[in-house]
């Protein structure tokens, strides 16, 4: 139910159930788990794209599989969160490299949270986002509601999780959701561009900055310039450091190994 592929250190990650909007199933989380088991195995990992195949990235939570209320019964939901999606998202935000979410179509329910677990956002103007589970009588969950009022502000959490009307790419954009809302021409382009992006990046000074700018939520500014100073530190003693100001002073694009 997934797409995986491992190129020049770049892990793309193709969610593939197109005929249900890639919305999420057990099957694919444990394809999901599998493909994170081989990034986090690879030494030589320098990025993650996250994509989706057909008109929709992901529709969240597979309705067909989970039946809520349906057949009348009442379950523990907290079951699949915890076995499914808490350690997706946590991996995400764990791998140290960039995750690039792709956004090919609409993002709803889960699938939203997956997106904003993301660490650039780019989306073709045509999708939406949708914060789906109040019309199914839920609250937002996968991260959900931590990642939303972190990236737009509380008032714009709220009004987009309660109500859950539909989010246009350029308005998340405006709003600081998402990196870049860009022409579904360019979906092709931008999925290329993204992953020879990643594989020629400075690898290590990626990793730093995610985990400085992930840390920053939970930091005073004293702890945060600790940080900044432990990272740049090792830094400092990396190859792409040295190739880069080598490459500066020769006036020429640096050629970063990831090292
Ligand atoms: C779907 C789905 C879907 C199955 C479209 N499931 N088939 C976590 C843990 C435990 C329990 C519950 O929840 C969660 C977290 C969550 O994610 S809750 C939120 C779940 N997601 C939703 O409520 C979104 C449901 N989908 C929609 O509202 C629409 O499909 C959107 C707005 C995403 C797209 O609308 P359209 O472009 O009009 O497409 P469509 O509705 O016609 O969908 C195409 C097909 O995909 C259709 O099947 P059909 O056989 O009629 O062609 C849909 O039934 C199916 N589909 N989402 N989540």
């Amino acid at each position: 139910q997934i797409r995986f592929t491992l190129e020049n250190g770049v892990g793309v990650i193709t969610l593939n159930r197109p005929e249900r909007l890639n919305s999420f199933t057990e099957v694919m989380h444990a394809e999901l788990a599998r493909a994170l088991d081989a990034m986090e195995a690879d030494a030589g990992l320098r990025g993650l794209v996250i994509t989706g195949a057909g008109r929709g990235f992901c529709a969240g939570q597979d309705l067909s599989e989970r039946k809520p209320a349906t057949d009348g019964s009442r379950r523990d939901l907290s079951l699949i969160l915890e076995k499914c999606y808490r350690p997706l998202i946590n991996r995400l935000r764990a791998l140290p490299v960039p995750v690039v979410c792709v956004m090919n179509g609409v993002a709803a329910g889960a699938g939203a949270s997956l997106v904003l677990a993301c660490d650039v956002v780019f989306a073709v103007e045509s999708a939406k986002f949708l914060q789906a589970f109040s019309k199914i009588g839920l609250l937002p969950d996968a991260g959900g509601t931590w990642f939303l009022p972190r990236l737009v502000g509380s008032a714009r959490a709220m009004g987009a999780a309660l109500f859950g009307e539909p989010l246009s790419a350029a308005q998340a954009e405006a709003w600081g959701l998402i990196w870049r809302a860009v022409p579904d021409a360019a979906l092709a382009d931008t999925l290329a561009s993204v992953q020879a992006t990643l594989a020629a990046g400075p690898t290590r000074a990626y990793a730093a900055t995610k985990a400085a700018l992930h840390a920053s939520s939970g930091n005073t500014l004293a702890q945060q310039f600790d940080l900044e100073c432990q990272l740049q530190r090792e830094l400092g003693y990396t190859d792409d450091y040295l190739e880069g100001m080598r490459a500066f002073a020769e006036k020429r694009p640096p050629a970063f190994t990831g090292t």
